[in-house]
């Protein structure tokens, strides 16, 4: 390499860093890093089934998604109180405003929690009470998408939202949406139809995990059948051309997660990920970290790899932050002024 360019990749990191910029895709349970893990476990009087945290971090070479969710889930076990809840959310804020992140929609797995006897409400209480926190201290804006667990029975995702609704006025500010995650091969997006139409009737946004491991046909299902605003992953659309049109075309976001393809092995290496090939033709697509404790890194470090693996140019880092403010669920308000803000910074 050249001097030249090292200059120019040093410039290009930089600039990726003081980018401002949304997350749209992160599962706040998969922000949970080994030391905190510990740390809860002793606060609560759980075991852990590691000795240490190294242990715990050599623990973490996935085969698949399965093989992560079953770490996960696991893992989750650690959190019972409110407090809990609030630690895991400010640690996850913090790295987010040390990322340049302005504006962040946390995914939650209710189902992961209420199945150990933690209530509904501290679970609501724990997570908005950080991002309330982190609005007044430091204007960081939030969004709450509770996420149904797509392994499990509708009628189990019907009981959850059911359980949510009452708390519903109190977290108005925050909670704005339902999501679908969890093992998606085998769980199409056609076994929801009705707690999504529902969902849709009480007025929340909706989105859904398609296209991570299974076939294009899950990315129309949630499109068609779901009827979702946004696709999470979407990766695997590229193999059907007609989607492909259809993606470009609506210009429907796909929150994209590349670490994380990574890790649960959606892609052998970086390079041969397709998110610079799905950006040039057209898809309104964005950068995430989903499970950033696990797959090895906040928004920065999925910039700055993806940047460096597929040679993306300068307005193509500031095409995939404008992405992430037009695909966000804020008022027109909030995102105008977000939208400034990166015009002014990338001029
Ligand atoms: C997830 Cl990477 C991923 N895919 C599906 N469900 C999930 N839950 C947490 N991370
Ligand atoms: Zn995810």
């Amino acid at each position: 390499m050249t001097l030249t360019t090292m200059t120019d990749l040093h410039d290009l990191h930089d600039f990726i860093r003081r980018l401002p910029k949304a997350e749209l895709h992160l599962h706040i349970e998969g922000s949970l890093e080994p030391e905190m893990m510990f740390e809860l476990a002793r606060r609560n009087g759980v075991a852990l089934p590691y000795a240490s945290v190294d242990a715990v971090r050599a623990a973490y070479d996935f085969t698949d998604l399965q093989s992560f969710l079953d770490l996960y889930y696991a893992g989750a076990a650690v959190l019972q109180t409110e407090q809990d809840f609030f630690d895991l959310t400010m640690a996850y804020v913090r790295r987010a405003m040390a990322d340049n992140v302005r504006h962040a929609e946390l995914f939650f797995d209710p189902q992961t929690h209420t199945v150990r006897g933690v209530p509904m409400a501290t679970v609501f209480a724990g997570i908005a009470g950080a991002l309330r926190q982190a609005r007044a201290d430091h204007g960081f804006s939030s969004r709450m998408i509770l996420c149904f667990l797509r392994h499990l029975p509708e009628a189990d995702a019907f009981a959850t939202l059911d359980a949510a609704l009452p708390l519903r006025t109190e977290y108005a500010d925050l909670w704005i949406g339902v999501g679908l995650d969890s093992g998606e091969v085998g769980n199409p997006p056609e076994k929801f139809a009705g707690v999504f139409a529902r969902a849709r009737e009480l007025g929340f946004h909706v989105v859904a995990h398609a296209g991570e491991e299974g076939p294009p046909a899950y990315v129309h299902g949630a499109l068609d059948v779901l009827k979702v605003e946004r696709i999470d992953h979407g990766v695997r659309s590229e193999e059907d051309p007609a989607l492909m049109q259809r993606l470009a075309q609506s210009r429907m976001p796909l929150t994209v997660c590349p670490l994380s393809n990574l890790k649960l092995r959606v892609v052998k290496d970086l390079r041969d990920h397709n998110l610079a090939r799905l950006l040039r033709a057209g898809l309104c697509v964005t950068v995430n970290s989903d499970d950033p404790a696990y797959f090895g890194g906040y928004m920065n470090a999925n910039f700055v790899a993806t940047a460096d693996a597929l040679a993306l140019s300068s307005k193509e880092v500031v095409d995939l932050a404008r992405n992430s403010f037009l695909a966000a669920f804020v008022t027109e308000d909030e995102r105008r002024r977000w939208l400034d803000e990166l015009q002014a910074f990338s001029a």
